[in-house]
């Protein structure tokens, strides 16, 4: 099978509400859609680089230059008989997960179009229902995170994660801990401590946090095992884990005891399963994580949540959490018990709306 033709289209899409996290606010989401032809079908992916290299070093424009001059060229008109046949095209190019995992997504969304399977099917998902939870970005004040927080539940997440920083830690916590005693409850830092804050880490074990996310160093493994040792709350990793050999040293080490995925961290949805495999055979749990997708990236989100370890909520929310309005029909919706279907149409299994993805488009480059 062959694809002839691969568009690239660099989208800004404006954000219900700016999301503050420690690196930073974000008013609009800018990603690169990536779409993939031959035979006669139609592949979809989103890569989840951002403006800025504060999440991540990619950016949209590194993202865009290692698709254009060195992904799409190794896979352009050859003969692919696998999502794998195309990945060896391009495995010497090191890093740049994002961007890989932008076209893999394309590819894996028209092979199951090919094999007329969903997407979850092809990928060995198990549940047609997810659970899912809400990622709360830091608010004013402990009284405006308790009142947003109170909103989400009325919409039915099934666990809430709140972003914390230095100095806007413990008061939050405690404060929506004691509004909502029996709450599912997680906190992420995106990296904004160090060793030297363990007061402050230790604390948190006061509020039965289902984990701490990401507590030090975006490329740190050895210090989160210091730390890991120093608390009971288990600690999960994100921005650490680029890889299943990342994952199986935080594992073997004891750095962290559950396991966050995004295949867009890790270049993709094979290296994604290979870790929810090995997470599965050492007992670890695994939930997935979100970057702001629009319906494009969320529908394959959804479809890998469906995989059996995957047994925590993820932060996977409603496209009107993010967006006034979705790139895709129908929308992501979330049922008074936090689920969420999984699309069982093949592919993706969710149709983009032509006129919204030209609205949204800044950028656009065809190959042939
Ligand atoms: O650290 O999980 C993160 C969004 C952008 C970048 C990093 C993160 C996040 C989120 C949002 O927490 C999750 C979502 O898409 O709902
Ligand atoms: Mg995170």
């Amino acid at each position: 099978m062959r694809i002839e033709h691969i568009e690239l289209r660099q989208i800004t899409m404006r954000l219900v509400a700016p999301f503050e996290t420690s690196f930073g606010v974000e008013l609009d989401e800018e990603h690169i859609i990536v779409r993939v032809d031959g035979e006669g079908l139609t592949g979809w992916g989103e890569c989840v680089a951002s403006r800025d290299p504060f999440y991540s070093y990619e950016t949209n424009q590194t993202a865009w230059h290692i698709l254009r001059d060195y992904l799409i060229p190794a896979i352009l008109s050859q003969d692919l008989a696998s999502v794998d046949d195309a990945s060896t095209k391009w495995a010497r190019v090191r890093g740049h997960e994002m961007a890989k995992a932008g076209i893999e997504s394309a590819l894996w969304d028209w092979f199951a179009k090919a094999r007329g399977v969903s997407l979850a099917q092809l990928l060995g998902g198990t549940r047609d229902r997810i659970a899912v939870g809400v990622s709360v970005g830091i608010q004013a004040s402990p009284a405006a995170l308790v009142a947003r927080v109170e909103n989400y539940l009325r919409e039915g997440y099934a666990r809430v994660k709140l972003k914390i920083a230095p100095g806007r830690d413990l008061p939050f916590v405690a404060a929506v801990r004691r509004a909502f005693p029996n709450l599912l409850l997680q906190v992420d830092a995106n990296s904004a401590y160090t060793l030297a804050d363990l007061a402050t880490l230790r604390a948190l074990d006061d509020f039965d946090l289902l984990l701490i996310e990401q507590p030090l160093s975006h490329d740190d493994i050895f210090d989160h095992h210091k730390l890991q040792r120093e608390l009971k709350t288990p600690i999960c990793l994100d921005e650490s884990i680029l890889s299943l050999a990342d994952a199986r040293a935080a594992i073997e080490l004891n750095s962290c005891r559950i396991i966050n995925i995004k295949p867009g961290r890790v270049g993709g949805f094979t290296e994604s399963k290979r870790i929810h495999d090995f997470c599965a055979a050492h007992g670890v749990p695994v939930w997935h994580g979100g970057m702001l997708e629009s319906g494009i990236g969320r529908a394959g989100n959804v479809a890998l949540a469906s995989l059996p370890n995957f047994t925590l909520p993820g932060d996977i929310s409603a496209s009107k959490r993010y967006y006034v309005e979705d790139l895709v029909e129908p929308e992501f919706t979330v049922d008074a018990r936090g689920t969420m279907a999984v699309p069982t149409q093949p592919g993706i299994g969710v149709t983009v709306i032509a006129e919204r993805l030209e609205r949204a488009t800044t950028r656009r480059e065809e190959f042939k």
